[in-house]
């Protein structure tokens, strides 16, 4: 089935739900018969980025090094979703930056801070409140919100199956797929 190669950015806090979101959007597309790759921390941050930890540069440094291994998955025609934090808007600015134009599509998984650490699926939250990990996005370090996302989804009260969707409808719509 034709398609046109993109990468689906999904930016968003821990428990936001993105990794959750692309998995969704992901079986979407196969149903669709299109082809596509998921890269999130379970197959990047434990291989490639193992040495990288979560400090500004690592994380700059984290984010650089998928948004090149996503211009790779692009290039050999598939449809890339990249699941991370990416906390800074001047690293995603240079992902979109580094694909051919048009490329780049931006997924705010846009879910309050307080719906997060309400989740905390991982028990993180927990932990960085009582100050067993430090620089804890959110918290004591930064997360940048996206001023124009391309995908904007309201994540903190709507089932997965709305939201992965909703991106499903955009590329639809700009004839990605
Ligand atoms: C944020 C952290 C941290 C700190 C470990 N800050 O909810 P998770 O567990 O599964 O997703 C989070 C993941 C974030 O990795 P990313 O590669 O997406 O981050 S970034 O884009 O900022 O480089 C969380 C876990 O790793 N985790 N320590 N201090 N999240």
């Amino acid at each position: 089935k034709s398609q046109r190669p993109c990468v689906l950015w999904f930016t968003g806090l821990s428990g936001s739900g993105k990794s959750t979101v692309a998995n969704a959007v992901e079986s979407l597309l196969f149903q669709n018969q299109n082809h596509s790759y998921l890269l999130d921390g379970d197959n990047v941050r434990h291989g490639l980025n193992k040495d990288l930890n979560f400090s500004d540069e690592d994380r700059v440094e984290n984010i650089r090094r998928i948004g090149e291994v996503s211009k790779l998955f692009a290039d050999s025609g598939l449809i890339v979703l990249s699941a991370f934090i990416s906390p800074f808007r001047s690293d995603r600015q240079q992902v979109k930056d580094l694909l051919p134009s048009g490329q780049f599509i931006e997924v705010f998984v846009d879910t309050p801070l307080e719906v997060c650490e309400q989740r905390d699926p991982k028990g993180l939250y927990k932990k960085a409140r009582a100050g067993d990990i430090k620089d804890f996005t959110g918290l004591d370090s930064p997360y940048e919100s996206p001023l124009e996302p391309d995908v904007h989804l309201k994540a903190g009260d709507k089932p997965v199956e709305v939201l992965a969707q909703e991106v499903v409808d955009y590329l639809v719509d700009k004839g990605f797929v």
